[in-house]
């Protein structure tokens, strides 16, 4: 079976690399990715001399590398990572999201039905429903909640979701499409808030909480969200949507303080800054249908995820390390400059 995984450069698409890897040896994965700020070719370092992986840097909405790559492997099944994926920079630049989330979906689409692909799935996000209230914690996102976005990024994500079910209904082409909650983990690039917090904590920096800090994500740790893209792209059926998502709400001051109390440092750290234009209030994933259909189930608990994540980065700082003192310092100051 070969498998061409984009954005494999980046943080949950490497960490499915690595799954993939371990889980079929028998299987070829070939990760194409564009290497943006995001991803990180020493994150593939461990599998770069793998026989069964191959790294192919190019861009998803560059039709001629795209089709020399179809042509040359033949996947049978591809799985789109890619994305430019930060809401904030969505807000500052939108136009790159709908480049590569939209074009560059429709690119990688075209050569799947050019090449008779078996399988395309889109990793999708739970952003393109919006958000749920607070005071109704009885309410979740299902598959059939209409979609209703907030970002530039959200909504580019569901253009490309509409897309995609465009391609299936008129084309056939053969799709699934997984829409997940915050993921965390190793490999998370450190503009995300777990990771940007336990960095900045570890360095006794301000830690820069939008708004009233009492938004809520429902998060999941990322090896449950790459066993559950296997799973979809084997037994899901075609033409669906799966939602991901493990029950985990949690708000963001209480994670912040959880990362501060880990690492032993003082709440005196926490800033609250201007929110997040157009800012969700709260996502929470129903993942029955997953459940029902697949026997998907998240493993790792989230008091057991958050200590592992900690630990990698403690011990992983040659990894993130170069990212946070070079451009990132720029990034960072134009950012939060003004919050
Ligand atoms: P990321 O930003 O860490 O990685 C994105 C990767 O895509 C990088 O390696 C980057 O180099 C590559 N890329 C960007 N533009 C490209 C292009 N034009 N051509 C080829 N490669 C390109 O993102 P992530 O957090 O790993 O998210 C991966 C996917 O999962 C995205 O589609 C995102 O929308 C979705 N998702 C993310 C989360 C989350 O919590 N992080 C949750 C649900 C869904
Ligand atoms: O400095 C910060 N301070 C802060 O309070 C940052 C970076 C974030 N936040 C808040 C905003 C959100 O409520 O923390 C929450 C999480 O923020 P992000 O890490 O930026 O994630 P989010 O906006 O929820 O989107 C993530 O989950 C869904 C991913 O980045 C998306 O790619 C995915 O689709």
């Amino acid at each position: 079976m070969n498998i061409i995984v984009t954005g494999g450069a980046g943080f949950i698409g490497s960490n499915f690399v690595f799954h993939m890897l371990k889980a079929h040896p028998d299987y070829r994965i070939i990760c194409l990715d564009k290497l943006t700020y995001a991803g990180n070719l020493s994150t593939l370092e461990p599998v770069m001399d793998n026989p069964n992986f191959r790294f192919v840097k190019a861009d998803i909405c560059d039709k001629e590398a795209v089709d020399k790559l179809f042509a040359e492997e033949k996947p049978d099944i591809v799985v789109n990572f890619a994305a430019e994926s930060h809401v904030d920079r969505s807000i500052e630049n939108p136009q790159v999201f709908l480049e590569t989330n939209i074009l560059g979906t429709s690119v990688l689409m075209d050569a799947s039905r050019k090449y008779g692909v078996k399988r395309y799935h889109q990793v999708s996000t739970d952003e393109v429903y919006g958000d749920l209230p607070l005071d109704r914690p009885d309410m979740f996102f299902t598959e059939s909640t209409p979609i209703h976005t907030s970002s530039p990024y959200s909504s580019s994500k569901a253009g490309a979701d509409l897309l995609v079910l465009a391609y299936y209904r008129t084309y056939g082409l053969p799709v699934t499409i997984s829409r997940c909650s915050n993921n965390y983990g190793p490999y998370h690039f450190p503009e995300k808030l777990i990771p940007l917090m336990i960095i900045r904590a570890l360095h006794d920096e301000s830690l820069p909480v939008y708004g009233d800090g009492l938004n809520v994500r429902d998060w999941l740790y990322v090896e449950d969200h790459c066993k559950a893209i296997d799973l979809i792209i084997h037994e899901g059926k075609i033409g669906e949507v799966y939602n991901v998502g493990g029950h985990n709400e949690m708000a963001n001051i209480d994670i912040v303080k959880l990362i501060l109390k880990e690492l032993g440092k003082s709440e005196d750290l926490i800033t609250y800054v201007t929110d997040r234009k157009g800012h969700d209030r709260r996502y929470a994933i129903d993942p029955t249908k997953i459940h029902n259909e697949l026997g998907w189930l998240p493993e790792t608990k989230f008091a057991d995820g958050i200590v592992k994540t900690i630990k990698w980065y403690l011990d992983n700082e040659a990894w993130w390390q170069p990212i946070v003192s070079g451009e990132y310092q720029n990034y960072y100051e134009k950012m939060y400059g003004d919050k």
